[in-house]
């Protein structure tokens, strides 16, 4: 994996060093578009399984039936609000069915991962010093702790070039999670963020959890709608009322915070869905256990038949960074907006290199039977 590794010390390794990763933001998918998908309009309602729990719910989780439904998004360029980025690797939609399970009804919260992290003493990626061996082209100086963090711009940019508003801080990590000088003190209820996907999976493990797959985690955001844009319905702000935690302003100079948060936000400060799951929109992604190919659902379309408990390809694939294997990543965060990126959007599809972490990735849990 000395492709994926090496993209992060790329990071590490000029000191002021900007991301080349973040497969989150638009980029190639842009020019993939298939002409032989047709963008027609698919309405089958999700059918869910019967909704009675098989026990009592494990503490802050949520049964989340499962059943059918329609997986994907249309081409959200052709709606109001729906930004420049056509994201045809959403389509085709395709029918798919998921078991029931359990799922956080919150992101994982910093007050979660301290207990994690005081019985096991886990330490993150972020916290470990990369080794000259994973990244021999790295000036040793270089090999410092760190982790990837957004950093406005002073004026406006044109929106062509992410680097412009990513830094590589040393010292960034959960408990830094804009760097050194940043803290979580008055954080407990907030996501944690600076994850990366083993960071995610070690919890998952302690916890006795696991993560989502996409097609769970794309079930549960839809809260039992079918079709619509929105994890809570057709419009960007039901009643004029904003509904998520996302980016308003410019981007990436000045965050309003017109939604009431300018930057992360505490979890499940706005309405859960129809399941009772929050922030399944914005705040922060969220890591899910499939490896990332943009024609994956076309790989499903093509199969035919409902695809039962997808579980990802068995293999990576971004045509943008074409040696970087990537995981999915769901739901977008506090940074997206229909100038540049409505990821926000339930059916839409975000993408990152396993070892890079950011402050705005954390994770939530799924867990299938009740027991531990
Ligand atoms: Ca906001
Ligand atoms: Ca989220
Ligand atoms: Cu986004």
């Amino acid at each position: 994996m000395r492709g994926a590794r090496s993209v992060r010390i790329a990071l590490a390794a000029a000191a002021s060093t900007i991301i080349a990763l973040t497969a989150i933001w638009r980029g190639v998918l842009n020019q993939q578009r298939n002409p032989a998908v047709s963008p027609h309009r698919v309405e089958i309602a999700t059918i869910p399984n019967t909704p009675q729990a098989p026990g009592p719910a494990p503490a802050g989780m949520i049964w989340i039936p499962g059943g059918e439904f329609s997986m994907g998004t249309e081409d959200p360029t052709d709606m109001v609000c729906g930004g420049p980025d056509s994201m045809p690797d959403a389509r085709p939609i395709h029918r798919v069915y998921v078991n029931g399970f359990w799922m956080d009804a919150t992101e994982v919260t910093n007050d979660q991962f301290e207990q994690f992290v005081a019985a096991t003493g886990y330490v993150t990626i972020a916290e470990r010093k990369p080794s000259q061996a994973d990244f021999p082209d790295a000036p040793p100086g270089n090999l410092v702790p760190g982790s990837v963090v957004f950093k406005p711009t002073v004026e406006p940019v044109p929106l062509n070039n992410h680097l412009q508003w990513w830094d590589y801080v040393p010292g960034a990590n959960w408990r830094h999670p804009e760097g050194p000088a940043s803290n979580i003190e008055q954080r407990g209820k907030y996501p944690v963020v600076q994850i990366a996907y083993a960071d995610a999976e070690a919890f998952t493990e302690w916890a006795k959890k696991r993560l989502p797959t996409e097609a769970e985690w794309e079930f549960a955001a839809r809260g039992g709608l079918s079709a619509k844009p929105y994890a809570w319905g057709d419009d960007l702000k039901p009643g004029g009322k904003w509904a998520a935690n996302i980016y308003e302003g410019t981007f990436p100079v000045n965050d309003t915070g017109d939604d009431g948060f300018a930057g992360i936000a505490p979890v499940a400060q706005f309405a859960a869905n129809g399941y009772g799951l929050f922030d399944v929109a914005g705040n922060v992604w969220e890591w899910c256990s499939d490896w990332y190919r943009p024609d994956y659902y076309q790989t499903l379309a093509t199969a035919g038949g409902i695809a039962r408990n997808p579980k990802g390809p068995n293999d990576s694939f971004d045509p943008s960074e074409p040696t970087i294997p990537k995981h999915v990543q769901r739901g977008g965060s506090f940074l997206c907006t229909d100038q540049y990126c409505t990821r926000y959007m339930v059916g839409t599809r975000g993408k990152g290199e396993p070892s890079t972490a950011s402050n705005h990735l954390g994770f939530r849990c799924v867990k299938v039977s009740t027991g531990l």
